[in-house]
């Protein structure tokens, strides 16, 4: 079988479709930072779209912060690759719009050309919660990568140093203005990139600087979609079903959602035209993907890793899990979470529960597992603070919190915590469990939200964590569910 490249494109069908344009006439007016799974069937597709529709500027070019894999597997495809939407039924589709992928470690000089290059319009990034280096959302001055990029940018270690090098350079070429996007789910990440890079110029370029604040914008957005990691069964999919070999295809669900904070410098990609939506004020949105969805998800699989499930949608075929994650948003998220429109929040959450229950789309509780200890500072503290200050109702949270101990504590036991604390994990497994409690939460930097020192919350999530270390997680959730459903009906 022939191996998926502008010369083996498969032809369009009902269930296939491929791009219309010709890779040579476009220009890549995006470079985008984190070329992995969900930047392909999300913001690559968006862009896919506008190029088909002759809009020949947006095409990307990619570029990985660390391993060359991506780029490997399909420099030997001319950067094709097939995204497969799985839903009620399976939908392919062959996009081009990435032109190249760099590597970043090994020429950082080819990546700050690529934003210097006045052609560049728009930098964009998904390179996860930990990409950011935040501490209880604040820039963490002290980590190693950032204190490199401190002393010198000759070979920067963090996006901030990557961005700043390249402003640098741009503002010594006259390269003009454009904006840098953040693409992941951490709130107000235009600020946190802004904040970075703003830090390493006044070290290493004040002209820069000062030339940075009149043509450089940072925006937030809030980026959905579900998007699995790539296992064997969808190669098998995609080479059976198109008769090519496609390398790295990418899987997703149907839905997608870009909203993207309206303040742009340089030209603006009409992104609008071809789904995503600009709005003045990018906080709501954010909040509401964050604090429910991405909350939920992360509910789910602590609690479905706990109960031996393999993906999200297993989890919530135990109805108690599916009763705890419900009851858990609408009785203890929503009410803390502000929401513009009040009537949304039920309609929201029902949406996303029936997203995670698309059995079509397997979505590992190990992958949201996955940095868990930045994950939840994003999700799951600021609601629990926001709730305490207004005394409202968190047991679902706090057994949330226990069961993430847990999860934590037995994902590493069985080698399968994937986390940039997972040393300091594994080495506090075998604490008492107030130890273990307050040890898991000090690491996911709770100790900056009040929660922290509100003794009789932190009690009750020791002693959820004890039952379900002592009684298993279903157990405890039985017992947790008796008791505070009926406290429910009992209003
Ligand atoms: C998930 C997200 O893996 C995770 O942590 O919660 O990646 C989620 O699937 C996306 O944000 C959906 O847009």
């Amino acid at each position: 079988m022939k191996r998926l490249d502008l010369n083996n494109i498969p032809a369009n069908s009902a269930d296939v479709s491929h791009f219309s344009y010709n890779k040579e006439q476009c220009e890549p007016g995006i470079v985008h930072f984190g070329v992995g799974n969900f930047h392909r069937a999300h913001q690559a597709i968006y862009c896919d779209d506008l190029l088909c529709a002759g809009e020949k500027k947006w095409a990307i070019i990619g570029v990985s912060l660390r391993s060359p894999k991506l780029r490997d597997a399909l420099t030997a495809q001319d950067f094709l690759y097939t995204q497969v939407t799985l839903g009620p039924t399976a939908v392919y589709r062959i996009v081009g719009a990435i032109i190249d992928i760099l590597v970043a470690p090994e020429n950082p000089g080819k990546v700050i050309d690529a934003i210097a290059n006045s052609r560049t319009q728009v930098v964009t990034t998904t390179i996860t919660e930990k990409g950011y280096y935040l501490c209880s959302g604040k820039l963490d001055s002290s980590q190693a990568e950032i204190r490199n990029d401190k002393i010198s940018l000759q070979h920067p270690h963090t996006i901030y140093g990557y961005l700043a090098a390249a402003i640098i350079k741009r503002c010594d070429k006259g390269g003009g203005a454009f904006t840098i996007i953040c693409c992941d789910n951490i709130q107000n990440g235009g600020e946190h990139l802004r904040g970075g890079v703003f830090q390493l110029l006044a070290i290493h370029c004040s002209k820069s600087r000062s030339w940075a604040e009149q043509q450089v914008t940072f925006c937030s957005s809030m980026v959905d979609r579900v998007t699995p990691a790539t296992d064997d069964k969808l190669k098998h999919a995609v080479s059976s079903h198109l008769q090519v070999i496609d390398a790295w295809p990418v899987a997703s669900e149907p839905f997608t959602q870009w909203v993207i904070e309206d303040n742009f410098a340089g030209e603006k990609p009409p992104f609008d035209h071809v789904g995503a939506l600009f709005v003045d004020d990018i906080e709501p949105f954010e909040r509401m993907k964050l604090r429910f969805l991405n909350a939920g998800h992360s509910i789910a699989s602590a609690l479905g890793y706990l109960a031996g499930d393999q993906f999200i949608h297993q989890a919530l075929e135990r109805v108690q899990i599916l009763t705890f994650l419900r009851t858990a948003l609408l009785s203890n998220v929503l009410p803390a979470v502000k929401l513009a429109d009040s009537n949304a929040g039920p309609v929201y959450i029902e949406h996303v529960i029936s997203r995670f229950q698309n059995a079509a789309l397997p979505y590992a509780v190990l992958q949201v597992g996955t940095d868990s200890s930045q994950k939840i500072q994003q999700r799951w503290l600021p609601t629990i603070d926001s709730a305490l200050h207004s005394n409202l109702d968190t047991s679902y949270l706090q057994f949330s919190l226990a069961a993430w101990v847990a999860f934590v504590q037995e994902a590493s036991k069985n080698n399968e915590l994937s986390d940039p604390l997972q040393d300091e994990f594994l080495r506090a497994s075998n604490e008492s469990s107030a130890s273990m409690v307050d040890t898991c939460l000090s690491l996911a930097g709770a100790e900056k939200f009040n929660l922290y020192r509100n003794v009789n919350f932190i009690t009750t999530v020791t002693s959820h964590y004890q039952a379900i270390y002592d009684e298993g997680i279903e157990r405890a959730l039985e017992q947790f569910l008796s008791l505070t459903l009926r406290d429910v009906s009992q209003r």
